[in-house]
C-alpha cells in the first residue's frame, strides 16, 4: 500500500492503493511509519511523497465511513506529516482530493505534473473539509478563493493552482524529480513554511471579500447545511488560533458524516459507480470502436445528440430527408452554441470547432461510414421500421444501430433489420447535450459487446449510462406516467397546480409536475394520449383551450412575454373545478405531506414492478435514473431509497387506500413491495440479496 525508498538524501514515499489510491487505514499507517522511519534514519535529508498510478489520491476511503476505522486518523496523520522534523514535498500527479490535497496542503511544498487536478469535492457528498482543508486552504490561498473551491467542490487544474498558490511549481519534466530537487532545497535551507502558521492572507481586505463570497454561496446552497458549515469554519480562519479552528472542523465534520443527507449522498456516489456493473457482461467484453457518428432526424432531439457527439469530439453526420428540414435542424445546433458563447460557457472558436464536427447530409446513404448510428425521427413504429430495415443495406458491418425512442417497443423496432444483435436503445433526455442520464436499453437479442460499447460511449458523451430492458416508456418515463396520472387526479380531486408544484419544490425538486409540463409543452402528450386512446379531462381541457404551455404563454400558468416566471390564472382554476363538478367529484384540499404521498408512492410502486420484471437490475439504478434524468433531488438519493426511509410498509398500506378510494387498480400495492412490506424488508435488503 504504500512504498519507501531512499534515492540519494531523499526518502521516496509512494501510495499504491489502486485504483484511486484512497486513503485508507494501511494507507495511513503505511505513511505514517514510513515518514517516521525517514525522520529516523540519519541518511535522509527529505522526503517526498508520490504516487504510483494515474491518481494521487482521491482522498479518504468513503467506504470506510460510518464503520469504526483503525487508526491513525486522517487527521492524525495530516498532522504528524505537517510536525515531521525533515521537510516533505507532495509530487501531485493526477488527481489529488479530498483529503488527498489535505494531506497535500500539510506538506512543506506542493509540486504538481500539468495534467493535475486538485479540489476538495466533500461537499458533494454533504460533508466539509475534515482533515484541516477548511483550515488550511484559506490560510494558503486566502478566504474568498478557498470558500469557492470548497463550495463548488469542482477541482482546479495544475496552472489554475499555481497562480493561485496552491501548488509552488508544475513540474516541465519529471514530478518525482522536480520534487525531490524541491525537497533538497528546503533541508538545505533549513526552514520551511507550514501553512497553518501562515497569516498572509488575515487581512481586512481579505475579510471583506470573503464575507461577500460568503453571502451568495449561503443563498445557492440554502438546503444543504454543510454549505452553511463551510462557510463558518472559514470565517473562523478570521477569529480563530488554527487549533481551535481545526477541532472545530473536526466536531462539524463528525456531525456533517451522521447527516441522512450525507449518507443519501455517498449512496449515490457509490451507485452511479454500481451502474458499471451490468449482469451477463464480464469486464473482458471489449467495446467496438466508435470514431464517427450518424444521427437520422435534425429535430429537438437529433441535433441534440448531434451536438452530445461533437461536444465529445466525435466527428457526426446528421441526416434528414429535406434540405429544408436539416437546415433547420443545422440553425438549431448553431443557436444553442451561440447561447452558450453568450453565457461564456464555450469560446466562439470552440463553437466554430465543434460546428465543423457536425456535417449534414440529406438521404440515408450518408450514414454510410458511422460506427453508430442513432435514430430519432419522431415515434412511429412504421416509419423507425422502415428506416431499420434500410439501415441494413446503406449502414457498414460491425455498426451500432441505436433508436432514441422513449417508449416504443425496441424487440420489434430490431425485428426489421437483418442484425437485430446490433440493435440498442440510446435513450437521450431532453435537452440531450445538457442532461447527463442516458438510458441503454438492451433487447432480447443486443449483443453483450453491443452493450459495452453503448456504455463506454456514454461515459466519452459525459453521460451516466444506464443498462435497462424493454417495456413501455422503460425505467424512467414509466415511472413518470405514474406520477403523470396522480398529478392529474390531484387535480380533480381538489388541488391547484401551485399546490402541487409548491409541495413537490419544498420537497427538493427544481420544478413541480405543472410548471414542468408547461416548459416540455402540453401538446406532445396530449398527442401521445390520442395516439394510445388515454385521457386526462384537465391537461386534455388545457390543449382544447389552446393552453400548450409556455411556449403559448398559457398552460396550467399564465406567461408575461420573454418571462418564464408561472403566474396563477383564475380561467384554469375555474376550469380545473368545472371538470371536476362535471366527474361529480366532491372536491377537497390536501396538505403537502398529502401530495407528495399521492405522487411519489405510485412511483415507487410502479419501480418495484420494475425490479419484479428485471427491466432495472438493482434498486440503485432506478435512483440514478431518476437523480440523472428527473432532478430528483440528490440529497434524497432517488425515489426508492427514499421509501425505504419512508418504510414500504407504510407505503403498500397508503397504496392499498388509495387504489380502494379511486378504483384504480394500478395503485394496488405490487407483488414484491407487499413481499418486502409484510417481511419488514427494504429494498435495500433486496439488493443485498441480489448480488
Ligand atoms: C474526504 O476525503 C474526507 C476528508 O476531508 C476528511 C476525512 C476525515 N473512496 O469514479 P471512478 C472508487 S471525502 C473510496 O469510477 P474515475 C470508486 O467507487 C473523499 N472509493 O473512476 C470506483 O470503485 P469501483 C473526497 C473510491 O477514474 C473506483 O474507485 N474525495 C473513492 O472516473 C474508480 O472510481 C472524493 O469525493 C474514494 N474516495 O474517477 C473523490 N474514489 O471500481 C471521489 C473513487 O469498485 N472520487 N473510489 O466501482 C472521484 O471523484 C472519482 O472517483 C475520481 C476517479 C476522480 C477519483
Amino acid at each position: 500500500m504504500v512504498r519507501a525508498e531512499n534515492k540519494g538524501k531523499i526518502s521516496l514515499v509512494s501510495i499504491d492503493n489502486p485504483p484511486v489510491n484512497a486513503l485508507n487505514a494501511d494507507v495511513r499507517q503505511g505513511l505514517v511509519k514510513a515518514v517516521q522511519a525517514a525522520a529516523a534514519d540519519p541518511n535522509v535529508q527529505a522526503i517526498v511523497i508520490a504516487s504510483s498510478g494515474k491518481t494521487f489520491t482521491a482522498g479518504a476511503d468513503i467506504a470506510e465511513f460510518g464503520k469504526l476505522a483503525r487508526p491513525p486518523s486522517l487527521p492524525e496523520l495530516i498532522a504528524a506529516l505537517e510536525k515531521s522534523p525533515k521537510p516533505i514535498v507532495a509530487a501531485i500527479n493526477g488527481v489529488a482530493l479530498g483529503g488527498g490535497l489535505e494531506l497535500a496542503l500539510a506538506c512543506h511544498s506542493r509540486v504538481a505534473s500539468p495534467d493535475a487536478k486538485l479540489g476538495l469535492p466533500e461537499v458533494k457528498l454533504g460533508l466539509i473539509p475534515g482533515s484541516g482543508g477548511t483550515q488550511r486552504l484559506p490560510r494558503l490561498i486566502g478566504a474568498a478563493a478557498a470558500l469557492q473551491i470548497m463550495s463548488s467542490g469542482e477541482p482546479v487544474d495544475a496552472k489554475a493552482a499555481l497562480s493561485l498558490g496552491i501548488v509552488d511549481a508544475v513540474a516541465e519534466g519529471n514530478l518525482v524529480e522536480t520534487a525531490m530537487a524541491q525537497a533538497l532545497n528546503l533541508a538545505r535551507n533549513g526552514s520551511w513554511p507550514l501553512v497553518s502558521e501562515s497569516t498572509d492572507r488575515s487581512t481586512s481586505e481579505a475579510r471583506e471579500a470573503f464575507e461577500v463570497a460568503a453571502v451568495e454561496i449561503s443563498r445557492r446552497a440554502a438546503e444543504m447545511p454543510n454549505v452553511a458549515t463551510l462557510v463558518e469554519l472559514v470565517r473562523a480562519t478570521f477569529e480563530m488560533s488554527f487549533e481551535e479552528g481545526l477541532a472545530l472542523e473536526r466536531e462539524q465534520f463528525l456531525r456533517l458524516i451522521a447527516d441522512d443527507r450525507s449518507k443519501a449522498l455517498r449512496y449515490v456516489f457509490f451507485s452511479e459507480r454500481e451502474t458499471a456493473r451490468v449482469p451477463g457482461l464480464s469486464r473482458d467484453t471489449l467495446p467496438r470502436p466508435i470514431n464517427r457518428a450518424a444521427v437520422i432526424g435534425a429535430g429537438t432531439m437529433g441535433s441534440g445528440i448531434a451536438m452530445c457527439f461533437a461536444n465529445a469530439d466525435i466527428p457526426v453526420t446528421v441526416v434528414e430527408t429535406s434540405g429544408a428540414a436539416l437546415s433547420r435542424g443545422m440553425e438549431r445546433i448553431e443557436g444553442t452554441y451561440d447561447v452558450s458563447v453568450k453565457r461564456g460557457t464555450i469560446t466562439s472558436e470552440e463553437k466554430e470547432r465543434r460546428i465543423a464536427l457536425i456535417r449534414g447530409q440529406v438521404g440515408l446513404e450518408a450514414v454510410g461510414d458511422a460506427d453508430v448510428v442513432v435514430e430519432a425521427v419522431f415515434e412511429d413504429m412504421g416509419v423507425k421500421k422502415a428506416i431499420f430495415s434500410e439501415l441494413d443495406r446503406f449502414s457498414r458491418q460491425g455498426a451500432i444501430l441505436a433508436t432514441n425512442t422513449s417508449y416504443l417497443d425496441i424487440n420489434e423496432i430490431a425485428s426489421a433489420t437483418a442484425r437485430p444483435e446490433d440493435v440498442v436503445g440510446l435513450h437521450f433526455f431532453s435537452p440531450a447535450n445538457v442532461m447527463r442520464l442516458l438510458e441503454v436499453v438492451r433487447t432480447d437479442k443486443t449483443a453483450p459487446d453491443v452493450v459495452a460499447t453503448a456504455l463506454s460511449l456514454g461515459r466519452r458523451l459525459g453521460k451516466v449510462p444506464v443498462v435497462v430492458g424493454v417495456c413501455f416508456g422503460f425505467v424512467g418515463n414509466r415511472m413518470l406516467a405514474r406520477r403523470t396520472t396522480a398529478a392529474e387526479r390531484l387535480l380533480v380531486d381538489g388541488a391547484l397546480p401551485h399546490e402541487v408544484d409548491a409541495a413537490v419544490t419544498q420537497f427538493g425538486f427544481r420544478m413541480g409536475p405543472f410548471a414542468m409540463a408547461d416548459l416540455a409543452g402540453l401538446d406532445i402528450g396530449w398527442r401521445t394520449r390520442r395516439s394510445l386512446g388515454t385521457k386526462a379531462a384537465v391537461a386534455d381541457a388545457l390543449c382544447e383551450a389552446g393552453r400548450f404551455g409556455q411556449k403559448a404563454g398559457r398552460g396550467y400558468y399564465t406567461y408575461k412575454e420573454g418571462d418564464r416566471t408561472a403566474h396563477r390564472d383564475p380561467e384554469v382554476e375555474h376550469l380545473i373545478e368545472e371538470v371536476s363538478y362535471s366527474l361529480a367529484v366532491k372536491r377537497r384540499t390536501f396538505t403537502a405531506d398529502e401530495i407528495i404521498e399521492r405522487l411519489m408512492y405510485p412511483m415507487v410502486n410502479e419501480g418495484a414492478r420494475i425490479l419484479d420484471e428485471r427491466i432495472a437490475a438493482r434498486t440503485s439504478d432506478i435512483d440514478v435514473i431518476w437523480l440523472n434524468g428527473y432532478n430528483w433531488p440528490a440529497w434524497r438519493g432517488g425515489p426508492m431509497y427514499w421509501a425505504d426511509r419512508v418504510g414500504l410498509r407504510r407505503i403498500a398500506a397508503r397504496l392499498e387506500v388509495l387504489s380502494e378510494e379511486s378504483g384504480d387498480d394500478s395503485l394496488e400495492p405490487a407483488r414484491l413491495l407487499q413481499r418486502l412490506a409484510s417481511e419488514e424488508r427494504t429494498f435495500a435488503d433486496l439488493a443485498r440479496e441480489r448480488v
